[in-house]
């Protein structure tokens, strides 16, 4: 029997058991998928809410963001999932941990998250960096779900991403304080990167990209008259470590805490409480 097997039927066989096994391993990714993170440190689109939930999310960052009193600047634009519901929702969406978990493994950690807004003809940009060079974070076992909650084009300034950057080592970067720059100094990465060769992370709103820490990536300005509106969710494993600053603070949001490497945030069980908006003043600040 067997030796009616011809060698080809045989390789056939072993990647069909092979794709398999992928599959059955991952919660959520599509085999192909995740060897597409491996081999170019990001993977998109992947579908994670239907349109009604992701124009209802947007909506909540739409009205948190028009807040004058809000003052969105500074550390309002970080880890506000302590202190709104509707973040702490999206940080603990099934499906987004699904795909996270694909990657991380079981036991997850969101580091912080940062609203990437642009208004309608904003001039502001995010210049070519690699996030793992200046975050202190001591491994690779980081991940970045980017979600669109309004599209995401090259018109509005969607992210550009360098395939295969991730294998790059961590390259020196230069601060620029660009006024017009997204990054919190104007970092920009000091090597000749070929525009050429970026890819564009087009998506819809409710769809996520997944991007290595080291992936060298940028967004252009938004030269649309509708507001662009992305969230990063920055998801680490507990093994990782925060080496340049004395202290960090994270929130499980699946699995367990193996480790104790990170102070862990409690849930918010109301918007604006005043304790949770004292903890964010303080893990915010760091030191
Ligand atoms: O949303 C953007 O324009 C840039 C996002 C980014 O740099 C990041 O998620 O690391």
């Amino acid at each position: 029997m067997i030796s009616n097997i011809t060698k080809t039927e045989l390789i056939i066989l072993h990647l069909l058991i092979k794709g398999w096994a992928v599959l059955k391993k991952n919660k959520f990714l599509t085999s192909e998928q995740s060897q597409r993170y491996e081999l170019d440190g990001f993977v998109f689109p992947i579908k994670v809410m239907e349109i009604e939930e992701a124009n209802n999310y947007g909506r909540k960052l739409h009205s948190y963001w028009k807040d004058p009193s809000q003052f969105i600047k500074g550390n309002k634009l970080q880890k506000i999932h302590l202190f709104t519901l509707w973040m702490s929702e999206i940080i603990r969406h099934k499906k987004i941990l699904d795909a996270v978990e694909d990657v991380l493994g079981p036991n997850i950690l969101c580091w912080t998250t940062t609203l990437f807004v642009k208004k309608p003809k904003d001039p502001g940009f995010v210049s070519w960096h690699q996030d793992g060079e200046y975050w202190g974070l001591n491994s690779h076992n980081v991940v970045t779900a980017w979600l669109a909650l309004s599209p995401a084009t090259s018109k509005n300034g969607c992210m550009k991403m360098m395939p295969g950057s991730h294998k790059w080592p961590e390259i020196r970067h230069i601060d620029t304080f660009d006024d017009n720059n997204l990054l919190s100094r104007g970092q920009v990465i000091d090597c000749n990167i070929e525009e050429e060769k970026s890819v564009k992370i087009q998506m819809k709103p409710g769809q996520i990209s997944l991007h290595h820490v080291n992936i060298a990536h940028c967004s252009a300005p938004n030269t649309t008259n509708q507001l662009r509106m992305g969230i990063a969710i920055r998801y680490i494993c507990p093994t990782v470590k925060q080496i340049k600053h004395k202290k960090d603070s994270a929130t499980l949001v699946r699995g367990v805490d193996t480790e104790g490497n990170f102070e862990l945030e409690p849930t918010p069980k109301s918007n604006y409480s005043p304790s949770a908006l004292k903890l964010h003043e303080r893990v915010t600040n760091k030191s």
